[in-house]
Parts: structure tokens; sequence; C-alpha cells
């Protein structure tokens, strides 16, 4: 079996496995296996040249090698071109995209360090996973410095509508640099038709199969979902621990409905929208009043960033608004945790929760809504209400779709979630569980894997360029 490289910005812990996410998990699951290295920034930022070295370190047969980034790389690579202009305008947000030409430079040389970087490490035979939108150019560069074995790219965000790609000005290089990779994956299948459609009209491109031609190359582009460790999620839910945070958490609102919302503070995740149609609830449904309470953790993130502080002071006012208009002596409508919380800890909130709120304007999957669902007590679970533009609508059809955009009709799911008899809960969580499990997260990277165990770099000779 060849050597697995893993490559993303951020390097998970390769211990820890209960503190880390699913992913993290799951790449380390598959390092371990294959015995293989994983590469990318440190998280600290150090300007000087110690800062250029590779600090390397093994841990029962996988490695962990990092580079830290300079301040300037940090302004310009991280927050500047890939999440202040790739993540607001592949979220369909041409409005809150930064267009500066140092940023899209900062972001060619931070790639072409990392490559630099990673090259004398690899083996000829190693098999190369590089995640997201951060390294879009990362395979490119990677084979003009000579790399000849398999590459393959999985992009973590939505792949946006070939209107809004064309206003980047730098669209064309990076759809060309997606082409040095020999497989391409999206989270879902309207992302891998947005994808197809560039290519096939903005390109000029062709099509075979899964295959797409264009640039005189050739690249496997499919969708692979992402799932959670769903049973290991479960089980952590249903764990004496977690249950003692739900014991908590239900003793702070005796027996008044919870509705939870987790999300990053983003503003792809919908949260002044959702904290709309929670007042818009209160509004419509008088005698809901004292009988729910709503809490939405939401641990501030990419703070440096202006659009992040500003939808900071928006949510901070909008929850000021909404305790002011409803709140009783003895009853608070809302509380609004800015605080990242233990995975134990979230498992018992999910699972003391009769309702989750999954609200994203747009996101490639949202891995949220399927560990709310996981962390369910089968015999008397809770109802998701979530977005339909959430990449998991289309898997969890069985979760109660709304449109975010629309505050009444997500008051009025709440509500319905609220009297949902236990029977149809109980279907509901069924028909759920059984699609987190088929595809869980150990299934998403063994089908990428075998996907680019197979792929053959080559283009066939004959084939339309
Ligand atoms: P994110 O935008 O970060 O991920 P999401 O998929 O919901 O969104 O994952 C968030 C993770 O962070 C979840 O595991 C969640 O439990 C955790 N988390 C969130 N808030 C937390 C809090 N307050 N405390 C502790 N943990 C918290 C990107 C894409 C998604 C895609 C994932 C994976 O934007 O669409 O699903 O990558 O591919």
């Amino acid at each position: 079996m060849s050597r697995l490289v893993v490559v993303s910005n951020r390097v998970g812990p390769l211990r820890g496995a209960t503190k880390a996410g699913g992913l993290a998990v799951a790449l380390a699951d598959a390092l371990r296996t294959r015995r293989g290295l994983w590469f990318g920034w440190s998280g600290e930022v150090r300007d000087g040249p110690q800062g250029h070295e590779v600090q390397a370190q093994s841990l029962g047969g996988v490695t962990r090698a990092v580079i830290d980034l300079t301040s300037t790389e940090h302004d310009d690579y991280y927050n500047g071109f890939a999440n202040r202009c790739l993540w607001p305008l592949f979220h369909f947000r041409l409005d809150l995209a930064t267009f500066d030409r140092r940023y899209y430079e900062g972001y060619q040389r931070a790639n072409q360090r990392f490559a630099q970087a990673l090259t004398p490490l690899l083996r000829d035979d190693d098999l190369i996973w590089v995640h997201d939108y951060h390294l879009l150019p990362f395979g490119e560069t990677l084979r003009d410095m000579g790399a000849r074995q398999r590459l393959g790219f999985f992009l973590h965000i939505p792949w946006p509508v070939r209107e809004i790609l064309t206003a980047l000005p730098h669209h064309e290089h990076l759809v060309r640099a997606l082409f040095s990779y020999d497989l391409v994956g999206f989270q879902t299948e309207a992302d891998l038709l947005r994808f197809q459609d560039y290519v096939l009209r903005e390109a000029g491109g062709s099509q075979r199969g899964n295959r797409l031609y264009a640039y005189g190359r050739s690249v496997i582009a499919q969708a692979y979902p992402i799932g959670i460790d769903t049973d290991q999620f479960a089980t952590l839910a249903a764990s004496d621990e977690a249950g003692h945070e739900a014991a908590k958490l239900k003793a702070a609102i005796f027996d008044r409905t919870q509705i939870v919302g987790v999300d990053r503070l983003d503003y792809t995740k919908g949260l002044p929208e959702r904290f709309q149609a929670y007042e818009k609830l209160l509004e419509l449904y008088p005698e809901a009043h004292g009988q729910v309470s709503f809490l939405q953790i939401a641990p501030t993130s990419r703070g440096e960033v202006q659009e992040y502080i500003d939808i900071r002071h928006q949510l901070d006012a909008l929850a000021g608004h909404i305790n002011g208009r409803f709140a009783q002596l003895d009853w608070t409508p809302l509380r609004y945790i800015n605080r990242a919380i233990t995975r134990r800890q979230l498992a018992g909130i999910y699972r003391a929760s009769r309702i989750g709120l999954v609200t994203p304007l747009r996101d490639g999957m949202n891995l949220v809504a399927k560990e709310y669902v996981a962390a369910q007590d089968p015999d008397n679970p809770g109802v998701l209400v979530l977005s339909r533009f959430a990449g998991s609508a289309k898997q969890m059809a069985a979760a109660l779709i709304v449109n975010p955009y629309d505050p009444v009709g997500v008051a009025e799911a709440i509500e319905t979630a609220r009297h949902m008899p236990l029977a149809q809960r109980r279907d509901r969580h069924r028909a759920l569980m059984h699609e987190l499990r088929r595809s869980d997260v150990a299934s998403w990277s063994q089908n990428f894997l075998t996907a680019l165990d197979h792929a053959v770099a080559a283009v066939p000779p004959g084939v339309p360029a």
C-alpha cells in the first residue's frame, strides 16, 4: 500500500482524538493505516529564518510536519486571499469578497513555499491528498517542482456558480491549476455540476464520464459527501460524561423545550437570520413564551477579519434586542455563548435539546447537522431543522428542511418540531441515522483514497483537449 501524505492548511493533532473533530480523527486513522505524513501550517506566525524550517514529529508511525507562516503570509495568504476573497466568493457572497492583487500574490507564494518545504519529504510512490480552498494551486506548484505522484484534492466548501466565479480576476489560473490533480472531489453533486459547467462553458472543455478535459489536460471530478464518526459520536452522547452535561443544561432550563444552534461565528451560517426567525416565533406564537429556550453557541472565528467583527457586533445587538423585548423575570428566551466547548459537552447539549437549528445561508456540508442527529436518544429523539442550502440537506431529507431567508417559514418549522409526535420523531430519526451510518467519515476517506489509488495521471492519446 502506498504511503499517504495529507496536506492541509491546518494540521490536526495525532493524539487527543476525543477533543478533535471527526475530520481530524478520520484523517489521523487513514494516516495510521498507511503510515503516513501530515503536512501544513503549524498555526504559528513567526518572522525570521527559523519560521522557514520544517518541524517534524512522529507518533505511532505517523509523521506531523509543519511550517510557520510569516506575518505577511498570514495577512495576505490566510486572512487575505483565502478568507476575504475565496471564502465569501465560494459561498456566493460576491458582496463580501475583497479583490486585492497583493492577496493573490501572497497566496501563490505561500503555496509555493509549502510545496518547496514538502518536496524533499516525498517518496516516489506516495499518494498525496490536498485539502481545501487554501491550497487550490498546490498540486500545480508541486508538479512544476517535478512531482509525479498521484495527487488528489478535496474541496470542503461549495463550488460557486460560474457567473460568480468569473468575477474573480484569477479564476482561470485557479481552475487550470486543479487540472494538475488526478482526482478532484466535491461535497455534493450540485457542486460537481457547477464545476463541470465552468469547465464546459467557460474553459471550452469536454467531458467523458467523470473525466473532464481542458487546458490540454484531464482530471477526474466526483462528489464525495463527507460524514462524521457516527457510531463513535452516538456512543459519546450516550455516555455518563455527556449525560452529566445534559443534566446541567436541563437544570438550567427546567422543563422548557431546548432549541440549540452550534456554529463557528461565520456569516455563512445564517446566524442573524436565525435569531430573527426565533424572534418571529415569539411574535407569532405567544403561547411559546416561557416554554422554549434557545441556546446558541458560536465561538469567534477569524476574529481579525473585518467582516467577522461586523457579524459579531450584529449578533450581540440582536441577542440583546430579543431578550430585552421578550424576557420575563423568570425566563431568558435566548442564551448566546461566544465560546468553543468540548466535544463531550457538545454531545450532551445536542442530546438534551429537543430541536437542532442548522440554518446556514450556504455550507459545503455542515457536520453539526449530522452530529446533532447522531447524538439523539433513539427512543426519544429531537428534531433537526435544516437549511436547504447546507450540502447535508440532500442526504437528510427526513429533517425539516427550511429556507433560512424566510423567518416565518423557519418559525413555523420550529413550531412543527415542538409539537411533533413521538412516532414521527422516531421515524425521521431512524431514516436519518440509516444514512449517517451508511456514509460516515471513514467510508468518505476510503472512497476518496480508493479512487485516487486507481486514478491514472496521463491524458490518454487521441482525446479532445
Ligand atoms: P465548518 O464551516 O467549520 O467546516 P461544520 O461542518 O459545521 O462547519 O463543522 C464544524 C465542526 O466544528 C463540527 O464538528 C462542530 O462540532 C465543531 N464546532 C462548531 N462549533 C463549536 C463549538 N462552539 N464548540 C466546539 N465545537 C464546535 C467546513 C465546511 C463545512 C464542512 C466541513 C467538513 O464549511 O461545510 O462540512 O468543513 O468538510
